[in-house]
């Protein structure tokens, strides 16, 4: 076969190469009947390519061809690389293409229901827009999502689903080298897994059944089928009746699981480690989709400790006070709360990332085991980025009855977790673990204002489609 390079390669070092791209024509300009440009485009990368009429090569007849191409066809582009002594405006890469040959691949529709261009602009380049009264249009986010194939096109997103995918591999990576499994645990089951009433219930075979809200019933049961430490990258549901900027009906959820010799701080040290790999991983192999989404959507780097900072729930309830905010002791925070919280941390301890552990057992789902010292409190913790959780996770009860009490006293159906339950009956070893929203890490790392950009085909309470 030919030999093909990708636009994000082209550089300075191919001069003179005839070289082979396929990408989209993403901008078409006739300068003349003797001269056009053509903006080729993959993967968010963007290369000018320059058509000529040159005898024998580049025909008048070329050169109209590829002015009536629609945006976003397909197009293959043969030529040669040359190096322009001025910037290229508009493109990526600054070298460019001297077209030889143009192929059209496949055609798109003339007109698009979203503008690219006016897609990937920045709040900012809109002001200036308008006040040099340049015609953009703003594209709400109904419209990307109703469109959201030709949304995931631009460079921002190129970048935030390259990221979300660096997430989970790292995360992967990772728990392998600490000697985790991958499993896989079902999704239809008996019950609700966290309680609670956002539960998507289903007949399953005319049996009552319900979409996993989290793989904590299997991923325990797998410790108690001596896998001792576990993972497992799926999809989560939860049925969620509001409709805000950090719930959806369905996201991936980073789950794990791990024997606890003696202390939850055991999870937590994981934990630790495990995230500055990830950030790290991110600031340092990810910076070209980091750029592309700063573009866009400009957002400060998160600021993390080497090792990171774990305050109790009570002492967040005291910064709090201090700060002239009055919290229930024994309640959870709200969103405003929390986010209050994070300005504080981060006031004080110049950190966007933290652990905030022994909370209040009563704001705990039925399977949190309480602090010995004081039953009151829960060996539990929320994990937050600039302010938001992240992260839930906790000591397990690993004692059957009391586990049946828990339960029963949270208002929970027993029947529905009977064989859960049963796994601890033949010796059960101590353990911990936690959950991490993949779409929420993405969105607070990047600052984002809203989980459905970092989804990449949102499930919200009124959105089943695309
Ligand atoms: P979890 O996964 O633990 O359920 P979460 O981030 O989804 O985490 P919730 O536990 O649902 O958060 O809620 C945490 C806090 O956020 C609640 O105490 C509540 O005050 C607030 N909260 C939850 N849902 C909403 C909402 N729709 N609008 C405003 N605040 C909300
Ligand atoms: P929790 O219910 O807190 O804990 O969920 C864990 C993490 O999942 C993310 N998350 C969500 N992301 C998007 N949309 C939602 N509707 C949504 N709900 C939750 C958050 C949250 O921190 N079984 C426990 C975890 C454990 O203890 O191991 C659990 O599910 O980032």
């Amino acid at each position: 076969g030919r030999k093909w390079t990708r636009v994000g390669s082209l550089m300075d070092e191919l001069k003179d190469q005839q070289i082979l791209v396929r990408g989209r024509a993403h901008a078409i300009r006739g300068v003349s009947s003797k001269m056009a440009f053509l903006v080729v485009r993959e993967a968010g990368y963007t290369v000018q390519c320059v058509l000529n009429v040159n005898p024998g090569v580049v025909s008048k007849g070329m050169v109209k061809f590829v002015t009536g191409l629609s945006k976003e066809s397909i197009v293959d582009v043969e030529g040669i690389v040359t190096v322009p002594n001025i910037a290229i405006t508009g493109a990526s890469q600054q070298v460019e293409i001297h077209v030889r040959k143009v192929y059209c691949v496949s055609k798109s529709q003339p007109t698009l229901p979203i503008n690219l261009e006016d897609a990937a602009r920045s709040e900012k380049e809109f002001e200036k827009a308008e006040q040099t009264g340049e015609h953009v249009v703003r594209v709400g986010q109904d419209t990307r999502l109703n469109y959201r194939v030709l949304d995931l096109r631009t460079p921002a997103n190129q970048g935030i689903f390259r990221v979300q995918s660096y997430v989970s591999m790292l995360f992967r990576q990772f728990l392998i080298s600490e000697g985790f499994v991958e499993l896989h645990t079902p999704k239809l089951i008996a019950g609700a897994s966290e309680g609670g009433s956002s539960v998507f219930k289903l007949d399953y075979k005319g049996q009552p059944a319900c979409l996993a809200q989290s793989p904590q019933l299997h991923k325990q049961m797998a410790i108690c089928a001596d896998f001792g430490r576990v993972f497992e990258i799926g999809p989560v549901f939860r049925a969620e009746d509001s409709f805000t900027h950090r719930h959806l009906c369905e996201f991936t959820g980073l789950d794990l699981e791990m024997e606890i010799k003696e202390h939850y701080f055991e999870v937590l040290d994981i934990l630790d480690k495990l995230f500055i790999t990830i950030f790290d991983g991110l600031n340092e192999h990810c910076k070209k989709e980091l750029h592309a989404i700063n573009q866009q959507y400009p957002f400060e780097p998160l600021k993390y400790l080497r090792k990171t900072l774990r305050l109790t729930f009570q002492e967040g309830v005291q910064m709090l006070k201090e700060a002239g905010i009055e919290v229930d002791p024994l309640g959870d925070f709200n969103t405003e709360t929390e986010r209050k919280l994070g300005g504080l941390v981060r006031e004080k301890y110049d950190t966007d990332f933290y652990i905030l552990h022994r909370y209040p057992l009563a704001v705990r789902p039925f399977y949190t085991m309480p602090c010995i010292d004081d039953p009151l409190y829960s060996n539990s913790f929320d994990v937050f980025i600039r302010g938001e959780e992240i992260i839930s996770g906790a000591q397990r009860v690993h004692e059957p009855e009391f586990l049946t009490k828990r339960a029963k006293e949270l208002g929970i159906d027993v029947n529905t977790i009977s064989t859960y339950i049963d796994s601890f009956r033949w010796g059960a070893v101590p353990h911990g673990g936690l959950g991490v929203g993949l779409e929420r890490v993405v969105m607070l790392f990047c600052a984002l204002n809203n989980i459905r950009k970092t989804s990449l085909f949102p499930r919200d309470p009124q959105r089943l489609a695309p």
